[in-house]
């Protein structure tokens, strides 16, 4: 069959070029001029790995092309981005999702496949099917696509990591979630052109709250890491100590705290199944606020630990929003490192060995961007942001004299505690 791919993104792209390796024809089609223009020519506007050489070879064979235009096809598989308003209830924004299903609308024809990939609040999946219907029948187009065979509407989110999304993409388990069961047949025999892992059909609506789901658990997870981290702060006791301890226990298996939680994903969807159910979600409320605030917390302490030294220059090990990617957006790495740099002016350094420049918030601040080995040589006060491993590998005779504030605990070895901590006040 050939296959569209509708936005180009960060799971468009690698999803359109996997299909593209296995011979099927694809076509990419994105809003942005540049994007296209990009992959034609063979290159990319993503970092991940292993993609360049992929886009490259299938672009090469002619399997992989890029447009602005939808053009007719067997499968169309959406990829567009679903943000969130930023209007205080965080409400979805499923516009782009619809805007791809009623252009797509336009050149579909009776037994073509319809998949829907962007992470969605649940009935999304339905509202794609009634927007296409809408337009069908609004252009007296011919066919039906209500759930009858005529045309397969089916959810099937990617559980992708990135940094390894190109072998995830094949070897994740996929949950296939049609509007009919017929539908979901449909877009199994898709996916089981490419997915080398179990492809589970279930009903559009649970798939989509699978996705969120997942996402939602990792930062309810995270959440009583980071909750740990302030309480094992305030008891001046080591977290990381107290986690490595409790998970020797067989059914205990705490995640790691951090600056605050990143990334595209697990930062929003949570907010998806509050926004659909809002008086039932406390815990999941709570863990995106203990998320969002654990950046306040490590701003307030990084602080003190600053002005606590005033002759020390300072060095912010890490923007990335986690280890060993070249993501920085949504990072709580670098609104950390920020908000330092806006206080602290050139005694902030900033070490981030995957940015080529400091982004654009950090001009005119007086903070610039050192390497690994100048940090070493110059800082006294190290601030751990983010765990990549160029950091972990700093050996303890070069980081024994420093202040150090590590919030990912990459340096479990490191003798003193923070020198902003207060010892622990025992009762009686
Ligand atoms: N983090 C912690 N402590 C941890 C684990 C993560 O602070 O123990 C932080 C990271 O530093 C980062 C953020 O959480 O800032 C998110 O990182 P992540 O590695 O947990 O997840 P993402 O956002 O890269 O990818 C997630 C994955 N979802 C799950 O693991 C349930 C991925 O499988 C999804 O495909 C992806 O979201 C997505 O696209 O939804």
């Amino acid at each position: 069959p050939s296959v569209s791919v509708i936005g180009l993104g960060y799971i468009g792209l690698p999803t359109a070029a996997v299909i593209a390796r296995t011979g099927m024809r694809v076509l990419g089609v994105d809003v942005s001029e540049t994007v296209v223009q990009t992959i034609n020519r063979g290159e990319i506007h993503i970092e991940e790995v292993d993609l360049d050489g992929l886009v490259h070879g299938v672009v090469q064979r002619g399997l992989l092309r890029a447009g602005t235009k939808i053009e007719p096809a067997d499968v169309f598989v959406i990829a567009v981005p679903t943000p969130f308003h930023k209007d205080g209830r965080h409400t979805p924004d499923i516009s782009y999702v619809l805007a791809a299903a009623r252009s797509l609308a336009e050149v579909l024809k009776p037994g073509d496949t319809v998949i829907l990939e962007s992470t969605s609040p649940v009935g999304t999946t339905e509202q794609v099917r009634d927007a296409i219907a809408a337009v069908r029948s609004d252009l007296a187009l011919p066919g039906r696509c209500d759930g009858t065979p005529d045309v397969a509407i089916a959810y099937c989110p990617e559980r992708v990591l990135p940094g390894r999304i190109l072998e995830e993409l094949i070897n994740n388990d996929r949950s296939i979630g049609g509007i009919t069961p017929r539908c979901a047949r449909k877009a199994l025999s898709f996916y089981k052109r490419f997915v080398r892992a179990e492809c589970v059909t279930t009903d559009a609506r649970s798939a989509e709250m699978t996705k969120l789901v997942e996402n939602a658990y990792r930062d309810v997870n995270i959440a009583f890491a980071n909750e740990l981290s302030i309480v094992a702060d305030k008891m001046g006791l080591d977290v990381w100590e107290v986690i490595r301890l409790a998970n020797r226990h067989p059914r205990v298996n705490i995640l790691s705290p951090g600056p605050g939680v990143g990334g595209h994903c697990i930062a929003v969807d949570p907010w998806f199944i509050v926004n659909g159910a809002p008086d039932e979600t406390p815990l999941i409320r709570t863990a995106r606020g203990v998320n969002d605030s654990k950046i306040h917390h490590v701003i307030a302490r990084a602080t003190k630990l600053v002005e606590a030294h005033p002759q020390a220059k300072v060095a912010c090990l890490g923007l990335a929003f986690k280890a060993n990617i070249d993501d920085f957006r949504e990072s709580p790495a670098r609104l950390v490192a920020a908000t330092l740099a806006r206080k602290f002016g050139e005694r902030i350094h900033i070490v981030e060995p995957f940015a080529a420049k400091l982004p654009r918030e950090f001009e005119g601040t007086g903070a610039r961007q050192i390497d690994v080995d100048t940090a070493i040589e110059d800082c006294r006060i190290m601030i751990v942001l983010v765990d990549h491993d160029v950091f972990k590998s700093v050996p303890l005779a070069e980081r024994a004299a420093k202040v150090v504030y590590d919030t990912r605990g990459i340096w479990p070895d490191q003798p003193v505690a923070p020198a902003d901590v207060q010892p622990l006040r025992m009762a009686g």
